[in-house]
């Protein structure tokens, strides 16, 4: 066997192996038996002349009962066995580390937890020998297929989704990765290399980072507050804003409105980004999270999933401050208050709710806002002068806009006079 398969490197290899050996010599057994058996039969029982008449036998239950038995326990057993083994390849152990795959037409990249990332031509992934990895497999296009044979292991990259794989390797050397669902003009091209390593080589590695990477987290960082995902959910472990905190939700069990559960995992958490309303987890409002399907590239998205699931284990001054380049000192005084409305509607994650260009978010757009004749939920009306806007920030709840929920949260004590003066300009200005 080792003659004609390629070499085998990890903990399942060798199941893999054994079992794809029963099914051949299963499948030359039967060749062999059904085609000799009509071949013995052709010549046993063959025309010895013209007027020679073959009999006619019908029904043998015995003989019908044991063919149906015999093939039907033979290809229930290989099926669980096949079952078994795919439980091993998927199985996750603690401790494992996590290696973010994505595909496109036509590369791979691979991306470790520190910011190490390898891909393109260059494309390596490269593992610590006896260690087990997971790899959380995310396409930006078209399905492709991370196939490595060395390790006898395959797993599809869809758009929109993550797949998981795991396995431990138990050489070191090199091994060929392919793309083995054909992805376009050039799939023959997508290819990478796995490199089996020992855990020191693979520490100094995964920890030589040139300068301009940082890990996915940080970036995921940034987004959460770009994007005003803090508007609605904390970092801290148990504090509910609008929507859950973020600390709790990785492999954690999370139950739903319509009764059913799962246990978060990279997976159900890209999910909740595209997909709010998939599932509403219970005790939250359904309808109040945006979906942000189309909005964000395959990096930021990713970026956001390793945030949510690094939480708990990054080191802890990263989540207190992380110090950006681009951010330059913002002197709000020096503003007009125009451009300070300006500024503190995406700096206080307003635009995750409201928009300036008419559309409606969560919450009713800022366009032609100043001035209209508001309706309310219980009926009453007014129309939106300076202190009806200061007021709908302060006490967002006391009245709610007709068509839309309580879901925006009060901005007392987080905004000075100057401050309010300065956004109601700003709505002003929005006609
Ligand atoms: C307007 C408020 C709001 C904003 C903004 C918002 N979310 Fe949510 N989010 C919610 C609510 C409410 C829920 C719970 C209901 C549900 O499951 O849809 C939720 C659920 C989630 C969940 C599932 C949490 C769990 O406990 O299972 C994830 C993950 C999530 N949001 C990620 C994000 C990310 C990332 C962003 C920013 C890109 C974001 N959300 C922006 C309101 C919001
Ligand atoms: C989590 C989502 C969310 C965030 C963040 C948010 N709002 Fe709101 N806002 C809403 C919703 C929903 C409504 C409508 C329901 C209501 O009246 O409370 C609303 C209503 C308003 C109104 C009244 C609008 C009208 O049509 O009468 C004003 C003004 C307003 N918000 C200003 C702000 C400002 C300024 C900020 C940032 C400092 C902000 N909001 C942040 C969700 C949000
Ligand atoms: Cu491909």
């Amino acid at each position: 066997m080792d003659y004609i398969v390629p070499d085998k490197v990890s903990t399942v290899a060798d199941f893999f192996d054994d079992l794809n050996l029963a099914i051949f010599l299963a499948s030359a057994f039967f060749t062999v038996a059904i085609v000799g058996a009509m071949l013995y039969f052709a010549f046993r029982y063959r025309a010895k002349s013209s007027n020679d008449i073959t009999p006619r036998i019908e029904g043998n239950h015995l003989l019908e009962i044991v063919w149906t038995v015999v093939p039907t326990v033979v290809v229930v057993v290989i099926a669980w066995v096949g079952i078994v083994l795919r439980e091993k390849m998927f199985e996750v152990s603690p401790n494992v580390i996590p290696i973010y795959v994505t595909a496109w037409k036509w590369a791979w990249e691979f991306r470790y937890p520190t910011g190490k990332r390898t891909s393109g031509q260059n494309a390596e992934l490269v593992v610590p020998v006896n260690k087990p990895v997971k790899l959380v497999i995310a396409s930006k296009d078209v399905i492709h297929s991370l196939f490595i044979p060395a390790v006898r292991i395959k797993q599809d990259a869809v758009p929109g989704q993550l797949k998981y794989m795991t396995f431990t390797a138990l050489k070191t050397g090199e091994y060929p990765i392919f793309c083995a669902e054909y992805c376009g003009t050039r799939h023959s091209y997508m290819m990478a290399k796995l490199r089996v390593v020992s855990e020191e080589e693979f520490n100094t590695w995964v920890n030589t980072i040139p300068e301009k990477t940082m890990p996915k987290r940080i970036l995921g960082k940034k987004l959460y507050t770009d994007l005003g995902c803090n508007a609605c959910h904390s970092v801290e472990s148990g504090v509910n804003l609008v929507g859950p905190s973020f600390y709790d939700v990785f492999g954690a069990q999370r139950n739903f409105k319509d009764g059913t559960s799962l246990t978060a995992d990279e997976n159900y958490i890209l999910e909740s980004i595209l997909y709010p309303n998939k599932r509403v987890v219970q005790g939250f409002n359904e309808n109040v999270m945006p979906s942000y399907e189309g909005r964000l590239s395959q990096e930021e998205l990713m970026a956001l999933v390793s945030f949510i699931v690094e939480l708990k284990t990054a080191p802890k001054e990263e989540l207190v401050e992380v110090v950006f380049e681009k951010d330059e000192k913002i002197d709000l005084e020096k503003m007009t208050p125009l451009e300070r409305g300006k500024y503190l509607y995406s700096a206080k994650g307003c635009n995750a709710c409201h928009s300036v260009d008419g559309s409606q978010l969560v919450g009713p757009s800022f366009k032609g806002l100043h001035g209209a004749r508001r309706e309310f939920a219980d009926g009453s009306s007014v129309v939106a002068d300076d202190s009806y806007i200061k007021d709908s920030i302060l006490n967002p709840n006391a009245r709610i806009v007709k068509g839309f929920v309580a879901a925006m949260p009060s901005y007392q004590g987080q905004l000075n006079e100057d401050d309010l003066a300065g956004i109601v300009e700003f709505i002003k200005s929005l006609k």
